[in-house]
């Protein structure tokens, strides 16, 4: 048993592991195999017999190994944990899991990116996902997120054809896990609601530096509602405890080819160093009676509610202390559905999050093959369920007894159903009444104030880094009437961005445009996110002739901090210091580069050739190119010195090993120095 963190979803998933090291090979009816390797002939040299049972169920597994992938989110990565909760939120809500401060609930996240197939590169331009599922003792609760707290479309109906426009084209099938393409552009611009998202996947938001650095948002308009029956509209977040950080788009391109997998391998080593990820859960609630104060329709997910305006109330903590077993079994067959929730948590009427609720259990029935999915390990509830559902592909419980059916007499009426006092699920019971209609409402139709607003509260780099965005994916679209149209679009969020996007596209400037919003949310910019050093990876480039001691103080002191360093030399194996002592090198500059650190300590050493030179000028330019911190000391330093970089910020040099951490550290938690200019 897998008892660290142990829980009650951790139990339940015992009964269904199993470990085949150590056990004799058996067929899958448990017969005892003889052979493995070779198929049964008529003869050494003959042809393969038909009675090969093992043969045959070997190879009949093997070809149905696969499952279609998500149509969206099909690149993903799942880890177990649990959320505590800070304060009773009973006032608002009665969820169970959201009542008693000392109780934990277990959960499984699962975060992906949307557009790529399940085998892309991880750091993609895109938004990404981050579905909660918390195993509550009143259920399943499923919190289907996106780091993106706003969505391209207002209406479900939609969601096809937005994914139609952005997955890769279907006439070639290019490009794979980008929006940089025709499709995804002319759909932008014919349907301008998607404004506001759009600014968010051109910033830095949609090339996250890890899934533990981002944020997570409900992206809907939910409702809290309390034991008394009193409502409130509630929007989740998700708050990462390291802050939100990213990295940089030409950064993104080199680690896509370097490591694909760099975001799971970062949360895989972060969970089983013991680094777990942390996020705090945040609620905005407005009042029903608040329904219609805003200057934009709360039902609209093309909308946030700023920060400043409707304070996010910190109210639990989630942790990810637990990677899954088995990919496949967890991640790949987890189940979510924004359906999925509990007493004290309903819906609004928002009309994606309306689609959603049809979708989510759709996509399952193809995906997964057929209605018995929720007895999966990772999707069974922790608590009891029992109702008149019967049969089906892949039925794995056994109902006894002779009654399915409600009402009925012969089983007493049971599965009985509850009353709302024994918590028996009862929707919210709102008044509706209208017309059927096809129409977006009139509320609905301002597609740019808010995209302004992003505009507005990003810092100089960020609006930068927005710019050449949004300049490199139109630089990637061919039909110049589709680089027109979005440039005219995007000219109605800020005039400054859409005359520079059109001289980076050689297009005439904009004619008509501009915005009169002046308005900032400051919480929209990542510029004002939490900073810290611990868990980040540094590259320690260190050659034969260092000073051992001075060396091995630096990095203890830096694992103190909780950074973890890791040297990369010419050769893995040994590297030898002047005193004769040795490190071992993690890496070689052929197995890696700057792009998968997050700072370089430079060191070098006394010893090293021509090539060390050579290799580690490359490794500084490109992480100095990209913003990052570089530390040096001894022969480091004085290479620093000597390229000219020792003046720049964010590098930091000394031969004093306890003046130089703590500066160093600090440069590390910076993150970045987007204001570094070659001196
Ligand atoms: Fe969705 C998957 C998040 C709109 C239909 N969606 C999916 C996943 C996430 C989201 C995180 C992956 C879940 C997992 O890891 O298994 N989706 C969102 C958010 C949306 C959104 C935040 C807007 C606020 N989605 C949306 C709409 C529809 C869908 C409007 C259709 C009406 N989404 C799906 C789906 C998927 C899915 C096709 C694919 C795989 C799955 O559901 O299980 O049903």
């Amino acid at each position: 048993m897998n008892d660290k963190h142990n829980n009650e979803k951790n139990e339940q998933l015992e009964r269904f592991r199993t470990d085949d090291k150590g056990k004799k090979m058996t067929t899958n009816q448990g017969l005892k195999v003889s052979e493995d390797e070779f198929s049964l002939k008529a003869g050494e040299r003959g042809p393969t017999l038909m009675e090969d049972f093992h043969f045959r169920e070997k190879m009949t597994h093997f070809d149905h190994e696969r499952i279609p992938e998500r149509i969206v989110h099909a690149r993903g990565y799942g880890a177990h944990g649990e959320f505590e909760l800070y304060e009773s939120m009973k006032e608002y809500t009665k969820a169970g899991f959201l009542q008693d401060p000392t109780k934990k609930t277990p959960v499984f996240v699962r975060f992906s990116t949307v557009a790529g197939s399940r085998g892309s590169g991880e750091l993609a331009r895109d938004a990404r996902g981050f579905a909660t599922k918390f195993y509550t003792e009143e259920g399943n609760y499923d919190l289907v997120g996106n780091n993106i707290p706003v969505f391209f479309i207002q209406d479900a109906m939609k969601f096809p054809d937005l994914v139609h426009a952005l997955k890769p084209e279907p006439h070639n099938e290019i490009p794979q896990a980008a929006s940089a393409h025709d499709t995804f552009w002319d759909f932008v611009a014919n349907n301008q609601e998607a404004a506001h998202m759009v600014m968010w996947a051109m910033s830095d938001r949609a090339i996250p530096r890890s899934f533990r650095m981002m944020e997570g948002f409900g992206v809907h308009t939910f409702r809290f509602v309390n034991h008394q029956g009193k409502a409130h509209f509630v929007k989740f977040h998700w708050k990462p405890v390291l802050g939100a950080h990213s990295v940089v788009w030409d950064e993104a391109q080199k680690i896509n080819g370097k490591n694909p997998d760099f975001h799971r391998a970062d949360m895989f080593g972060a969970i089983e160093n013991g680094d777990y990820p942390e996020y705090e859960l945040g609620v905005q609630i407005i009042d029903e009676a608040d329904e219609f104060k805003f200057d934009f329709d709360i039902l609209d997910s093309t909308k946030l509610w700023p920060e400043e305006d409707v304070p996010v109330k910190i109210i639990g903590k989630m942790t990810l202390n637990r990677n899954v077993d088995n990919v496949f079994a967890e991640t790949e067959q987890v189940a979510f559905h924004p359906g999925h929730v509990v007493p004290g948590i309903d819906f609004s009427n928002d009309p994606l999050l309306q689609g959603r609720l049809f979708s989510y259990t759709d996509t399952q029935l193809s995906r997964l093959g057929g209605p018995n999915f929720h007895e999966l390990p990772v999707n069974r509830p922790v608590c009891p369920f029992h109702n008149n559902q019967r049969d089906g592909i892949a039925r794995q419980t056994i109902n006894q007894g002779q009654v399915s059916y409600h009402n009925n007499s012969l089983a007493e009426n049971t599965p009985a159903t509850s009353s709302e006092e024994e918590d028996g699920y009862v929707h919210y019971q709102e008044k509706v009444e209208g017309r059927k209609v096809r129409a977006r409402s009139e509320s609905f139709k301002d597609h740019f104030t808010q995209a302004t607003l992003f505009w507005n509260s990003m810092s100089k780099p960020e609006k930068e880094h927005i710019k050449d965005a949004f300049s490199f994916e139109l630089g990637k679209v061919d039909s110049e009437s589709v680089q027109r149209q979005v440039v005219d679009m995007f000219a109605h969020v800020s005039m400054d961005l859409a005359k520079t996007v059109a001289d980076a596209l050689g297009i005439a400037p904009p004619e008509h445009g501009g915005s009169d919003i002046t308005k900032t949310s400051p919480a929209l910019s990542q510029e004002n996110t939490n900073k810290k050093a611990k868990t980040r990876k540094v590259a320690v480039l260190l050659g034969n002739g260092y000073k051992g001691g001075e060396v091995t103080k630096a990095l203890n002191a830096l694992k103190a901090e909780g950074i973890n360093p890791e040297i990369v030399s010419e050769k893995l194996g040994k590297v030898t210091s002047e005193e004769g002592t040795v490190l071992k090198a993690d890496h070689t500059f052929l197995t890696s580069e700057s792009v998968l650190f997050d700072a370089i300590y430079v060191v070098g050493g006394k010893d090293v050739s021509g090539k060390f030179h050579q290799e580690t000028a490359y490794f500084v330019n490109e992480a100095f190119s990209h913003f990052k911190p570089i530390g040096g000391t001894e022969e480091g330093k004085k290479w620093l010195e000597s390229s000219g970089k020792a003046e720049s910020v964010g590098v930091i040099v000394s031969d004093d090993i306890d003046e130089f951490v703590p500066g160093f550290v600090k440069a590390i938690a910076a993150h970045r120095y987007w204001d570094r200019q070659i001196s």
